[in-house]
């Protein structure tokens, strides 16, 4: 796709995120049905599946289905395959932060990223609550609505607040090493820890410079793929939890204003083993 042509995929895509966080907000306002998917925490609801359709069928409209791929949270969960190929591929999580949605908790985010040969090349994250369209493109910097953003210049640990969360994994050896993690980073001490409940609005506190860094293992490519991009091109960066380089379908990482930054909190992570985005395609 010519240059002009990624720039009229990019304002569609925001313009499709703006729209599916309408839905959203009009659909908190109604009974929510709540289901689950891994675990009884795990939370999913008509609206995630209802809105997942809307974005990919109006991005099937748009660019047609024999050349684009779609990865998204909810089509996976019904067994659609999670690989990344060299081919144009859209990477959506309808509602990012189902659980916030279904008790009114006011972080909940729409986010769509589009790759090509496996580059993430631009991200749209709408937290549609706050009303903010956080977006991305590789190369043009990254946006809150109208505003460039920039993420935090400390590179002192003590003069930090860090962003994580714990996931919807509740097997007491992972809540363990998650909680001794979250001690280990608050006894530093850094000023404090935070969490909003979607790993997307996480990567835009650190893009806005709100944060010094979020990590997590646990999440999924469609939570931070378009974080991805809006970090990195607010001048953050992204790194395996291990300190090696970031991998999209790991399900693991780091995003953070710095490298001192990054490094001081992967000194403290506690690994847990999860299993890979891509593990069942890479079988076939
Ligand atoms: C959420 C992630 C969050 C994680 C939650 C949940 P969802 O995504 O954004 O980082 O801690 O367990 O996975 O499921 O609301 O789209």
């Amino acid at each position: 796709m010519a240059d002009d042509e990624w720039q009229t995929a990019y304002e569609f895509a925001v313009q499709v995120a703006r729209a599916a966080g309408a839905v959203i907000r009009k659909a908190g306002e109604d009974e929510i049905k709540i289901q689950t998917k891994s675990s009884t925490v795990d939370l999913v609801t008509q609206t995630d599946e209802r809105v997942e359709k809307i974005i990919i069928g109006s991005l099937k409209e748009q660019f047609g289905e024999d050349t684009h791929c779609f990865i998204g949270e909810e089509s996976v969960a019904t067994g659609k395959p999670c690989i990344l190929t060299d081919k144009p591929t859209w990477i959506i999580d309808p509602v990012d932060g189902t659980t916030n949605f279904v008790h009114g908790f006011p972080f909940v985010a729409v986010s769509i990223a589009f790759a090509v040969n496996k580059q993430l090349e631009f991200g749209v994250v709408y937290s549609c609550l706050e009303d903010k369209m956080y977006k991305a493109r590789r190369g043009k910097g990254a946006f809150c609505d109208d505003e460039k953003l920039e993420v935090s210049d400390v590179k002192e640990i003590k003069k930090s607040i860090i962003i994580s969360e714990h996931g919807t994994d509740r097997r007491p050896e992972v809540v363990s090493k998650i909680f001794s993690t979250m001690r280990r980073i608050l006894c530093i001490p850094v000023h404090g820890l935070r969490g909003s409940g979607t790993a997307a609005t996480n990567m835009c506190l650190v893009a806005s410079g709100a944060v010094e860094a979020f990590f997590e293992i646990g999440i999924h490519c469609w939570d931070i793929a378009a974080g991805a991009v809006i970090v990195q091109e607010a001048g953050g960066i992204l790194l395996d939890v291990d300190g090696g380089p970031f991998d999209l379908m790991s399900r693991r990482m780091v995003s953070a204003n710095n490298t001192v930054i990054a490094n001081r909190i992967i000194k403290e992570i506690e690994i847990f083993p999860v299993v890979r985005d891509d593990a069942e395609a890479a079988k076939e």
